[in-house]
């Protein structure tokens, strides 16, 4: 069962995906998402990085609708959206792939100056996108930056996500990296 923490931090990451705003994920949710980040970069249609990004969106749709999508009308609702996550929750070789998807997006797309690190400005940027102010960023990045060293790596990312997906401490520090939820 997930918790009430749990479900509130997923609404919240379903609100992220919610490009249109319409309270259910659907695949013109996904669309739009790629029409953000793509122009966030500034990436032409015809860039492999455009098309590698269209792809991996696609295919991020495809498998939650495959797997999501129980009512099967193209749609995914915050309950579907429960089960689904309950399931990949309690499915300990599920999340790792899951998690590491995400992780590979964030960096593509976000990592603009390619250092391999996410900075506080990147992060903003992240939380501009995804529908939340970036005037959290300075809120929150300095907190999920534990060794304080003003850069997010791929295992410190890892560590958070697990950590908002997974945590049921109310004083987790992972629980606000997406803002106020
Ligand atoms: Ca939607
Ligand atoms: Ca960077
Ligand atoms: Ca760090």
């Amino acid at each position: 069962m997930l918790s009430d923490l749990q479900k509130r931090k997923l609404t919240k990451l379903f609100s992220l995906y919610d490009s249109d705003y319409t309270g259910v994920l659907v695949k013109q949710d996904f669309e739009l998402m790629f029409k953000k980040l793509s122009n966030l970069r500034g990436w032409s249609k015809r860039s492999p990085r455009c098309i590698v990004l269209e792809d991996k969106l696609m295919r991020q749709w495809q498998g939650l609708e495959a797997k999501a999508d129980t009512h099967h009308n193209d749609e995914i609702s915050l309950s579907e959206w429960f089960a689904y996550y309950e399931d990949i929750l309690a499915d300990a070789s599920a999340s790792p792939e899951m998690i590491g998807d995400l992780i590979e997006l964030v960096f593509d797309v976000f990592d603009q100056d390619e250092d391999g690190r996410i900075n506080q400005a990147e992060w903003g940027q992240l939380l501009a996108v995804f529908n939340e102010s970036p005037v959290y960023a300075p809120l929150v990045f300095p907190q999920l930056d534990q060794d304080q060293d003003g850069f997010l790596t791929k295992n410190e990312m890892r560590g958070l996500f697990i950590n908002f997906c997974y945590s049921d401490d109310p004083d987790e520090v992972a629980n606000h990296m997406f803002g106020p939820y």
